[in-house]
């Protein structure tokens, strides 16, 4: 793949241009991880975008990368599998929050807990799009929808509290409709070494109209504006507790340096396993390794 310079964010532009709803939050996060790549300088065959299945799986279409859509709930193993094979790649996961916090809940939790070097962008937006607006774990109570018609019943999931309490060392908010202070959070992750996990709260007008990009900015603050640092667990507990409903915070809740997976592997932690030199190796011998 050719290195356009300089790198701008058209440099990301598949041919396909998004099929996303008038008003989707998705364009905003679209923009902003593009602002980000090309602020970072980091053409695109450095990037692997790896892609669960949603309207923001579609994503994966409308953007230039080495570009894999997976399964529903199945992008965290993949993009881990993708740095664990080539550590030199800025792998970069994205989903929804049905995707990340139902089908893909598990994985959520393990993948925060290895601390692999990658990113997870979570398309927030409170429903099932895709499939045309049913309830998700991170739904409000009494969310009406055509599977909850008398409104969701559930305890919606925290995904702060969730990450946080995961051990996440990087625990991040951003709104879709800001676009350069959500794509200065998505540099901050790519930068951070360890699993960085940024939710989006994404405006959904078709499914979720009620949360609108003036119901979300009537509710958020951001931290950096109270000078908050973001070293402290227990302070960032104390923000991930307040609800949506009322308040929400924007910016980095946590952050701390730890041993990522890739740093536990002697094997690959100083050359990607795709620059191995595998002529005259006994495979046998190489594999043993891993045992
Ligand atoms: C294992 C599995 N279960 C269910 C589906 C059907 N399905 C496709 S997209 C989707 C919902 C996606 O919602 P979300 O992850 O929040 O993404 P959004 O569309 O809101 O961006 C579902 C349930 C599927 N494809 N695979």
């Amino acid at each position: 793949m050719q290195t356009p310079d300089p790198i701008k964010p058209e440099s990301y532009n598949s041919d396909v241009f998004p099929t996303w709803c008038p008003g989707c939050g998705n364009f905003g996060i679209w923009a902003a991880l593009k602002m980000a790549l090309s602020n970072l300088k980091i053409p695109p065959h450095k990037v692997a975008l790896i892609f669960g299945v949603g309207c923001s799986g579609n994503f994966a279409n409308f953007v230039k990368g080495y570009v894999f859509h997976s399964l529903h709930g199945r992008a965290l193993p993949v993009a881990s599998g993708a740095k664990l094979a080539n550590s030199d790649l800025h792998v970069i996961a994205i989903g929804g929050d049905g995707d990340g916090f139902a089908e893909g809940l598990s994985h959520t939790i393990q993948t925060i807990r290895s601390n692999v070097n990658i990113t997870y962008i979570v398309h927030d937006n409170h429903v099932y799009s895709l499939t045309t607006g049913q309830t998700s774990p991170t739904s409000l109570k009494g969310f009406k929808t055509k599977t909850t018609p008398e409104g969701s019943f559930e305890y919606p999931i925290n995904p702060m509290a969730l990450a946080i309490s995961a051990g996440g060392s990087f625990v991040a908010r951003g709104f879709a409709g800001e676009i350069p202070h959500l794509s200065d959070l998505i540099v901050q992750g790519i930068q951070h070494r360890g699993f960085s996990f940024i939710d989006v709260m994404q405006p959904c007008p078709t499914f979720n109209p009620q949360l609108s990009y003036d119901w979300y900015r009537q509710r958020l603050y951001k931290l950096a504006d109270q000078g908050y640092k973001p070293d402290n667990r227990h302070k960032a507990w104390d923000i991930a507790q307040e609800e949506i409903s009322e308040k929400i915070a924007t910016g980095v809740l946590y952050q701390e340096q730890r041993a990522t997976l890739e740093d536990n592997f002697p094997q690959i932690s100083k050359t990607a396993l795709v620059k191995k030199d595998f002529s005259g190796v006994d495979i046998r011998q190489f594999l043993g390794q891993f045992k």
